[in-house]
């Protein structure tokens, strides 16, 4: 089944195809400008909108992000923004952590599917755990460097994708997409 997804973030793709795997296609195409807010539902269902409209193929669009406790939830929303790189981000996310010592956090990852420019459906995922003090791996993406997930002792960053694939955020979220596109695979195409 090919899918479309808007993302410019090349790290987002990637784990995305490897969770969805080979019975899916993900083609990336580049979102027309998305006005990102706050609400990171609507940012999801905005960016699934735009690649059907684009693409007239069913779509999807995540929109995700790390909230820190003790930074009452930021970077949030916000986090693809908090700097203008990832060890940017991953800086200004340890220094702003510095005085606490409540390091907790949790990574959520929000799917929207657009079967077309109406009909989305929402698939969420959480993973909890804590910020390390200093980052440590280069496996991942954006903050897997600094993000050691509950019941481990390691990064996102070292612990790699055997691990990251099963406990992740995006994880849980595409398990839910492709249970229910596999119900819906077996009612639009009978046989
Ligand atoms: P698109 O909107 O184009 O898909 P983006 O990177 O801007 O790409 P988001 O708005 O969803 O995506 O921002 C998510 C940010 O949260 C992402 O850039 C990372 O900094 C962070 N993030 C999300 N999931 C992550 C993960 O699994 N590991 C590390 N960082 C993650």
């Amino acid at each position: 089944m090919r899918i479309f997804l808007a993302t410019k973030n090349p790290g987002k793709r990637e784990e995305l195809q490897r969770l969805l795997g080979p019975g899916f296609e993900l083609v990336k195409i580049d979102p027309p400008h998305v006005d990102e807010g706050l609400e990171m539902e609507a940012n999801a269902r905005k960016k699934a909108i735009d690649g059907y409209k684009t693409s007239k193929v069913v779509s999807i669009g995540e929109d995700s992000g790390l909230f820190i406790r003790s930074l009452d939830g930021r970077p949030g929303p916000l986090s693809s923004r908090y700097g203008s790189s990832d060890s940017e981000r991953i800086a200004r996310v340890l220094a702003e952590l510095k005085p606490f010592k409540d390091r907790s956090a949790y990574f959520l990852s929000i799917i929207a599917l657009a079967l077309n420019e109406k009909t989305i459906k929402i698939f969420k995922g959480r993973v909890d755990g804590r910020i390390s003090t200093t980052p440590l791996g280069n496996s991942g993406f954006g903050y897997d460097p600094i993000f050691i997930p509950d019941g481990y002792d390691q990064t996102f960053g070292l612990l790699g994708p055997e691990v990251k694939d099963r406990i992740s955020h995006r994880a849980m979220a595409v398990r839910n997409l492709k249970d229910f596109l596999q119900d819906y695979r077996g009612v639009a195409q009978p046989g």
